[in-house]
């Protein structure tokens, strides 16, 4: 019984990772660079979304698809930028999961314009286990760690901090107020994924929002050096 239980989910995974990779080549056949943002609920993606984009709305085209199990209120955040906005919803369809997976994308595709985009970002589901195991086939993987959450999350959640390109030490706004000893969370983020880079912010203050920007152009650029270089043939 055990086994069976196993082969089934091991099925699943497989089935989720070919659909992951037809997602990945949509991605890269329109060129668009692909972000999963990803945290435990609250820790501030949605806002430090908010912050990027008052920044970066008008330098490139971007899309934000956005994960919840139910509700348009993320989406509503979003839709005052100059991006286009995809609201996916888990609850109607998915049986409220806790996270996206590489069918929940696919199913949201046809609504977003790919082919203009030089950025999409995904905000997955709040959760800090399902969404790194799922594989989306995204080009990077970002997770927002809040201060209020504990020094201890990295060898809590190994994973999810493993198979992040980014990490963003969020709501450092907060620090005063809290025992919270950064060296240690930093140290125990050292120990689950050595040198991953990492940037402090606050979307209170805009602490480290110029470097969250920066990045994120970093990411987008590929699809404007491919069109230039089209340009040019
Ligand atoms: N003090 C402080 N509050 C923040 C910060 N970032 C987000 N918040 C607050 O945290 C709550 C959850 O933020 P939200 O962006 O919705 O988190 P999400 O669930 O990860 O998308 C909201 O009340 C935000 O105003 C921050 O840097 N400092
Ligand atoms: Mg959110």
């Amino acid at each position: 019984m055990h086994g069976r239980i196993v082969r089934i989910a091991t099925d699943a995974l497989d089935a989720n990772d070919t659909i992951a990779g037809a997602n990945r080549a949509d991605f890269d056949e329109h060129g668009t660079a692909v972000v999963n943002f990803m945290s435990a609920p609250g820790a501030g993606k949605t806002s430090l979304l908010e912050r990027a984009l008052e920044v970066l709305q008008h330098e490139l085209s971007i899309g934000v698809l956005e994960g919840d199990v139910q509700g348009r209120f993320d989406a509503d955040r979003i839709s005052r930028f100059h991006v286009a906005v995809t609201q996916l919803d888990t609850d109607p369809g998915f049986g409220g999961e806790c996270h996206l997976d590489a069918n929940m994308v696919r199913s949201a595709l046809s609504e977003i314009p790919l082919d203009g985009l030089e950025l999409l970002v995904i905000e997955n589901v709040g959760n800090l286990v399902c969404p790194g195991e799922f594989k989306i086939r995204e080009h990077a993987r970002v997770l927002v760690a809040s201060v209020t959450e504990g020094e201890d999350e990295p060898l809590k959640h190994p994973l999810m901090f493993r198979a992040c390109d980014l990490v963003l030490v969020n709501k450092v706004d907060l620090l005063t107020h809290l025992d919270y000893d950064l060296e240690e969370f930093l140290a125990n983020l050292d120990e689950v994924h050595p040198d991953v880079p990492y940037i402090l912010t606050s979307a209170r203050t805009g602490m480290g929002i110029e470097a969250w920007c920066e990045w994120l152009r970093a990411r987008a650029g590929a699809k404007r050096v491919r069109e230039r270089a089209r340009a040019h043939a």
